[in-house]
């Protein structure tokens, strides 16, 4: 049997990204690049498993980062992916960050559900939020200034 350094359930010689947990080995460009190890795939992911601190990786091309953060029930009943700050306990923006992560003050209360989204932005241009599961881009109703 092989070895399976990051203990993913997937063997070294077959992991798509061997030094990070992606026991499901997506790949969005099919480069044979893992998403969690793809840093010119042009997504922004959230690696991140840690209760108290949003982390993602640092996808080339970007000089500093946005994060919004949000409550789960509100985008189901609003479709609103960047909630205004303080519009609910939840809603929590982070502009021009510099760093690949950012602590988590608010930790979700018992029973609710907390999301975050992180975009890119190179030369005062915002990337965007990626697409929701129907392949449509998310919109930013409330973007960082
Ligand atoms: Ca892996
Ligand atoms: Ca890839
Ligand atoms: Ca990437």
């Amino acid at each position: 049997m092989g070895e399976d350094s990051d203990e993913d359930t997937v063997h070294d010689l077959c992991d798509d990204c061997i030094s990070v947990w992606n026991p499901n080995q997506s790949d969005i460009d099919h480069n044979g690049v893992g998403d969690a190890c793809d840093v010119n795939d042009g997504l922004i992911y959230i690696s991140s498993t840690e209760k108290n601190k949003v982390e993602w990786q640092p996808e080339n091309g970007f000089t500093s980062w946005n994060v919004y953060e949000g409550d789960l029930d509100v985008l189901r009943a609003t479709g609103t992916y960047t909630q205004a700050p303080g519009s609910n306990p939840l809603a929590f923006r982070s502009c021009g960050v510099t760093d690949y992560w950012v602590d988590d003050v608010t930790p979700p209360p018992p029973g609710k559900v907390k999301f975050a989204l992180v975009t890119g932005v190179f030369g005062g241009v915002e990337s965007g939020l990626g697409t929701n599961s129907a392949g449509v881009p998310r919109a930013n109703a409330n973007p960082c200034p």
